[in-house]
């Protein structure tokens, strides 16, 4: 086994050396057209390089990979904005150990989860692998309300507020495995949050079932977006890489690249024909009310494999292993992106009634297949019946027309590809300004890459991603903006600065601090000003302190060695940009309190002695000064 996998690994290195060098000379060939090119090279260049001051006209909400974090982006400056924790755990906002976030963060984990955590001496993952971040969408375009975003790495959904630009929920999918493609339903609104399950397990996958493939199914997920629950789930054939859904509210549809059920390279990729599973959403809501379901976990899963010839699902072939799946903004057609196959196959979601009402052929819902390179992995789209899709091994985005591509496959001699643009190296995602709602404009796309190779000074081994800008005003399309990331957006969304609507302050009334403004409340304290000594409880003790730039309310505190303290700062400021601190030096505690916010953590004091606090986010020229003490008594021994 050894050998045979050093082998293959040989022969993959030779390949994607093969594919670079091509990537590389055809790289040449671009930079010859930039050199003509240098009066558009000037007008592209003015509208990315924002003047100082100036802000960007469309929000970017960039997902990160394995750093488990959303990023939001000014684009197209590409200026990052923020960074908002999510799986991950992070250091400067204290996500991960405020009891605020670690509510977030564990109150949607299933039960032997916690468990197991809690054997292994943690409280939540800290890990995450975060690839689909998609904001919530009303009659058929985003509304500013939610992100959701998936975990690959644990199977968990999460939610951020576009408010305060936080996670206010996460939660683990129980039955499936490994969420990968996830999109929110566009019509009437979101409501559903679809959630495809990647990896497939035993049904019920206590350890009765191991090495034994035929008895694995996948899970897709309906996500109730407002309660953030699961509503249902459906058991499928095949595993489930992405998913979209149409702009009526009536289909989902779901990429699978493992139709047959493999478990390594060589049966994974065997048959000709992989599929694209339809999801038929009323007559699953059906199912689940008549109860023809089987309860996995508390979760009504409704049987959608393959051959149940019920009105749930259908199975709609497609050539091996497709990857991306996006619905154009003209509410009619659904992309398949091929990856292996050179194609993109196009699903009329009009002609896909028939496959439920009368058992039409399944493939008589494509109405068109342009052969477009090597490696379509994903597609965007403008406001005029042209598409983007990325050619991972080709490194090229190819421009090509809609309904040039359903005449050519009806037999009129016409070719849909207008443009193929060179992008450096191997794109995975890419996206287009509004372009996955029906408000599509046409203005920008970016190409998130893979490689970067030669495009950044070396960062040793190690690489960053490179995402590339094109204009989609030029005639002409190239490059016109590279930008190293650091790992690994794989898909992003642009969207209109106007849709969203952040706040400048918290509300003193928000829920995130419920339990803090409960626990004040009980201990006959002022959670907005604090108290002048800690609240003692057994050996619980309660710190309650404000923090008024540049001071806290409380300059010391004291407490004994053994207690489990919990200090909880608020931050009275109610202005504009002055964020707190709290950082407690050598006990690894830091948190971040912006304005007319509480945050709070528990710890031990274990460490007798004088240990001092500060805030850690620059707030006041005596930014420095706003520290105290606390002194902790040793233990009588
Ligand atoms: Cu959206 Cu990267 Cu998870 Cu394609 S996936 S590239
Ligand atoms: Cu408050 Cu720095």
């Amino acid at each position: 086994m050894s050998e045979a996998f050093k082998k293959l690994a040989m022969t993959r290195r030779g390949m994607l050396g093969a594919t670079a060098t091509g990537a590389v000379l055809a790289g040449t060939g671009v930079g010859g057209a930039l050199l003509n090119s240098t009066g558009t090279a000037a007008r592209a260049a003015g509208k990315i390089n924002l003047e100082p001051g100036e802000l960007d006209e469309y929000y970017g909400f960039w997902s990160s990979g394995q750093t488990g974090e959303v990023r939001v982006l000014g684009f197209p400056s590409m200026r990052e904005l923020m960074r908002i924790p999510v799986f991950n755990r992070c250091s400067a906002t204290g996500w991960g150990q405020t009891n605020e976030s670690l509510k977030i963060m564990t109150e949607g984990l299933l039960p032997e989860t916690k468990e197991y955590l809690a054997k292994r001496g943690m409280k939540t993952y800290d890990n995450g692998d975060l690839h689909h971040p998609h904001m919530s969408f009303t009659d058929g375009t985003y509304d500013g309300r939610y992100l959701f975003m998936n975990d690959k790495a644990n199977t968990r959904v999460a939610r951020v507020r576009c408010d305060v630009m936080k996670c206010d929920k996460i939660i683990e999918i129980p039955n499936a495995k490994a969420i990968h493609g996830l999109r929110p339903q566009k019509f009437p609104r979101t409501g559903y949050v679809f959630a495809n399950g990647e990896d497939e397990t035993p049904i019920v996958n206590d350890g009765s079932v191991l090495d034994d493939p035929s008895q694995y199914v996948n899970f897709f997920t309906a996500i109730d977006g407002d309660e953030m629950k699961v509503a249902w789930q459906v058991m499928v054939s095949g595993n489930l890489d992405n998913t979209d859904c149409d702009y009526q509210g009536k289909y989902a549809f779901s990429t699978s690249y493992n139709s047959e059920m493999g478990t390594n390279l060589a049966e994974m990729t065997a048959n000709e024909m992989d599929h694209v599973v339809v999801f038929n959403i009323k007559a699953i809501e059906e199912g689940v009310a008549n109860g023809d379901v089987q309860m996995l976990k508390g979760v009504p899963v409704i049987d959608g494999r393959k051959g149940q010839n019920k009105n749930y699902t259908r199975y709609i072939p497609i050539a091996n292993s497709p990857h991306g799946c996006n619905t154009a903004p003209d509410g009619k057609h659904v992309m398949i992106n091929g990856k292996l196959s050179p194609t993109v196959s196009v699903i009329d979601v009009t002609k896909v009634d028939a496959l439920f009402e009368s058992d039409a052929d399944p493939r008589s819902c494509i109405v068109a297949e342009p052969q477009l390179g090597l490696g379509p992995l994903h597609t965007a789209f403008d406001d005029k019946g042209n598409a983007f899709t990325t050619l991972f091994l080709d490194s090229q985005i190819v421009k090509w027309n809609i309904d040039k591509a359903l005449r050519a496959y009806a037999g009129e001699d016409v070719d849909p590809i207008e443009q193929k643009v060179d992008v450096h190296y191997q794109p995975g995602h890419n996206s287009t300004s509004m372009g996955e709602t029906k408000e599509a404009d046409g203005k920008w796309l970016i190409s998130m890459n893979k490689f970067s190779k030669d495009r950044f000074l070396n960062t040793g081994p190690l690489k960053p991603e490179n995402e590339q800008i094109i204009d989609l005003s030029e005639e002409t399309l190239r490059v016109v903006h590279d930008g190293p990331t650091f790992a690994e957006p794989h898909d992003s969304i642009i969207v209109r600065a106007d849709i969203v609507k952040p706040v400048d302050v918290w509300d003193r009334n928000d829920p995130t601090w419920e339990d803090a403004r409960i626990q004040a409340e009980a201990d006959g304290v002022d959670l907005d000003w604090g108290h002048d000594e800690p609240i003692r409880d057994g050996n619980k003790v309660r710190v309650y302190m404000s923090s008024v730039a540049p001071q806290f309310s409380m300059e010391k505190f004291t407490v004994k060695q053994g207690d489990e303290v919990t200090i909880y700062v608020t931050n009275m400021d109610d202005v504009d940009d002055v964020t707190h601190g709290f950082c407690l030096g050598n006990h690894g505690i830091a948190m971040e309190v912006a304005p007319q916010a509480t945050a709070s953590v528990t710890f031990t004091a274990d460490r007798p002695g004088v240990y001092w606090y500060y805030c850690q986010w620059f707030c006041h020229a005596l930014h420095m000064e706003m520290r105290g003490r606390m002194f902790v008594e040793p233990r009588a021994s």
